[in-house]
């Protein structure tokens, strides 16, 4: 790829998509939801794809001439199945957050009650925050971590399932460093009677690759975005049991989107190949090997990490143990080209845009090729960074890492 012709046609974006790159190349990106999708992925969403209108489904659309990205969409359909060894799968949504969206509105009535995580204890925007639709529209109740041991209190979720009989138990997290016991909350949601949706975004690359219990054979419907740990394109997924298809793509169309992105559902089926390879499944090996080794190796530097570790591909540093809020601690790694961001940590007592943590994960620095030894120098710079208060040292540190994994060479 050489974007030749937007440097031609729009000189000034291109300029802003070259020094976009540089920063990726620059920068170690610790952000937990974000990847670096491959070139062929990226080559599929920047196709002619993108031209085409195809209300509906493959075979039943509202538009001529789709009979070729009908192809295309079904191929995608049936690989997401596969990967996760779904019964039905909807490849339309063009975010998590409107997968999950399509859900809500394909299952439930406005006002009904809903059990979801608390944003500011791991939670999603979209599961139930006051803030967003789904806090609007339905009423949701709040389920957190146990004080203590900062995890998931699963007898928590069995006593709000008692008192409030919610109709749909939402599970999944965008900030919780650990495993969740699927099955063990679909035993409740079962003897309940309600429904259990797993939002599985931070995780799906993880689940792909038999990283982490899947959560696809215990709940009715599981929601994904393709982009983070999954190193897909930008966008969503939702996957559920066949006796809910129906219900579940009309919640998509014409429930709350429009014309799909068939560009991007074409970079989909692209990504959910590459999900399928051995080297993928040694990549979300490697992803979680990373983050043990970094979380292991910010405690031995004096960080409090969260719940004291980590299962997945993120951890939570509480800053506050070195004298520094969540905001200045993201605002001084920025400074020595580590992109990560200020986050909540379980009872934070700063406000959200405060905050007393960051989130760190490791998806993106993985799919760059860093090991558990590089894991030790990104410690040492983000210790250089926020406690030495040395920004040379960490700057140093940082460049060694960017220069030895080069980032797209060669792209612009
Ligand atoms: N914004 C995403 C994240 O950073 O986790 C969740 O949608």
């Amino acid at each position: 790829m050489s974007f030749e012709q937007v440097k031609q046609a729009d000189p000034e974006i291109y300029g802003l998509m070259e020094k976009e790159l540089k920063r990726q190349q620059d920068h170690l990106e610790l952000i937990a939801s974000e990847n670096f999708v491959s070139p062929a992925v990226m080559e599929t969403m920047g196709s002619h794809l993108t031209n085409k209108y195809a209300e509906g489904t493959p075979g039943k659309r509202f538009y001529g001439g789709c009979v070729h990205v009908d192809e295309i969409e079904r191929i995608a359909i049936e690989r997401a199945k596969k990967l996760f060894g779904a019964e039905h799968a909807n490849v339309q949504p063009h975010s998590g957050a409107q997968a999950n969206s399509a859900v809500y509105i394909a299952m439930l009535e406005p006002g009904d009650t809903v059990l979801g995580m608390r944003l500011d204890q791991g939670g999603h925007l979209t599961h139930g925050s006051p803030a967003n639709l789904s806090g609007q529209y339905y009423n949701f109740v709040s389920y957190g971590v146990d004080q203590e041991s900062e995890m998931i209190d699963y007898d928590e979720i069995q006593n709000l399932i008692n008192e409030h009989q919610p109709k749909l138990v939402v599970v999944g997290a965008s900030a919780y460093p650990r495993a969740i016991d699927f099955e063990r909350i679909s035993k409740m949601t079962k003897a309940a009677g309600c429904y259990l949706m797993v939002d599985m975004a931070h995780i799906a690359g993880l689940v792909a690759a038999g990283e982490h219990q899947s959560p696809v054979p215990y709940a009715e419907f599981v929601t994904t975005t393709t982009h983070k740990t999954l190193r897909g394109p930008r966008g969503g997924v939702i996957l559920c049991k066949k006796e809910f298809a129906k219900q579940i793509d009309k919640g998509v169309f014409p429930g709350s989107q429009g014309g799909p992105l068939e560009h991007i559902i074409a970079a989909k089926a692209v990504a959910f190949k590459e999900a399928m390879t051995d080297e993928f499944k040694a990549y979300q090996k490697q992803v979680v090997k990373n983050a043990k080794v970094l979380s292991q190796e910010l405690e031995k530097r004096g960080f409090r990490v969260v719940s004291g570790g980590t299962d997945n591909h993120l951890m939570l540093i509480d800053v506050s143990q070195v004298g520094l809020t969540g905001k200045e601690a993201d605002e001084t790694l920025g400074k020595i080209n580590i992109t990560a961001n200020k986050n909540a940590i379980p009872y934070d007592k700063e406000s959200p845009f405060v905050t007393s943590g960051i989130r760190i994960g490791t998806p993106a620095v993985t799919t760059r090729g860093l090991k558990e030894a590089d894991m030790e120098i990104v410690a040492d710079a983000i210790e250089a960074a926020l406690i030495k208060k040395d920004p040379a040292l960490a700057l140093e540190k940082v460049r060694f890492l960017t220069e030895k994994y080069p980032l797209y060479p060669g792209l612009m």
